[in-house]
């Protein structure tokens, strides 16, 4: 029998709906092994992607992918952030991103294709889907964000888990992880000028990614990697 993930602790009762989070307990540590395996499933997947496509096409569509279960202070802090009450119920429903998932590519159209392929993976089911390449943040942050189901073995019955995949150019990661880190991570209070220069920085890499990508065409074709259906 398919279950959604809330069901985990209305079903298994390992949990209590109304549980107050605590992050040293046992219940807590299981749930993020469940959310590490739903991780590790989704990495091999889009691994076995690129192993695919350079196979096929002699083409390194993903240029590497890199995950973390999301810690336990970040959680804590997130909801407190969003004003969620700290119970399991809350935690499961509206964080999203406890497994993270993120996939640099060389190409925007890249970006894209990987997006079809994932959709096209029987297993998985995707339940949210943001373009923030189309339509960049405020900050001039450019991603693809896609939130799926993955589904995986727990006591004997199939239970679905959310994981988070953000899917981006090299370009725009090189982008994400320094505004993160001046962001939320400096010492200094992230100022005005910084936060003009990022969105120009931004415009300008956006401007390079199209570039790129017309030279690659010309240089090397129209890349058509077929989407494989899984
Ligand atoms: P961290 O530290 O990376 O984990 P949601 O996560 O769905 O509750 P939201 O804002 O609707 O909240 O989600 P969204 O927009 O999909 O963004 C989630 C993640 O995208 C963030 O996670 C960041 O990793 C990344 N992100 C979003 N906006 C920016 C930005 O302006 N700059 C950078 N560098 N990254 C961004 P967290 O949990 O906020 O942070």
């Amino acid at each position: 029998m398919i279950k959604r993930p809330t069901e985990i602790i209305k079903k298994e009762n390992f949990l209590s709906q109304e549980k107050s989070i605590n992050i040293k307990e046992n219940n807590f540590q299981e749930l993020m092994n469940i959310y590490n395996i739903a991780m590790k499933k989704t990495v091999q997947y889009l691994n076995d992607i690129k192993t695919d496509v350079k196979r096929f096409y002699d083409y390194d569509m993903i240029d590497h992918i890199t995950y973390r279960v999301k810690s336990p202070e970040s959680i804590i802090k997130k909801m407190q952030k969003k004003d969620y009450e700290l119970n399991y119920k809350e935690l499961i429903e509206n964080i999203n991103d406890i497994a993270g998932v993120r996939v640099v590519c060389p190409l925007k159209t890249d970006i894209y294709r990987i997006r079809d392929i994932i959709y096209n993976i029987d297993d998985i089911k995707v339940i949210e889907d943001k373009d923030y390449i189309s339509k960049p943040k405020k900050s001039g942050y450019m991603s693809y964000h896609l939130i799926i189901c993955v589904p995986v073995e727990y006591e004997e019955k199939i239970i679905y888990i959310k994981v988070e995949i953000q899917i981006r150019t090299m370009a725009m990661d090189f982008w994400a992880t320094l505004e993160h880190r001046m962001k939320y991570k400096s010492k200094n209070k992230y100022s005005e000028e910084c936060s003009k220069e990022f969105i120009k920085f931004s415009k300008t890499l956006k401007t390079i990614d199209n570039k790129i990508e017309k030279l690659y065409e010309k240089q090397y074709g129209k890349n058509n990697v077929v989407v494989l259906k899984r």
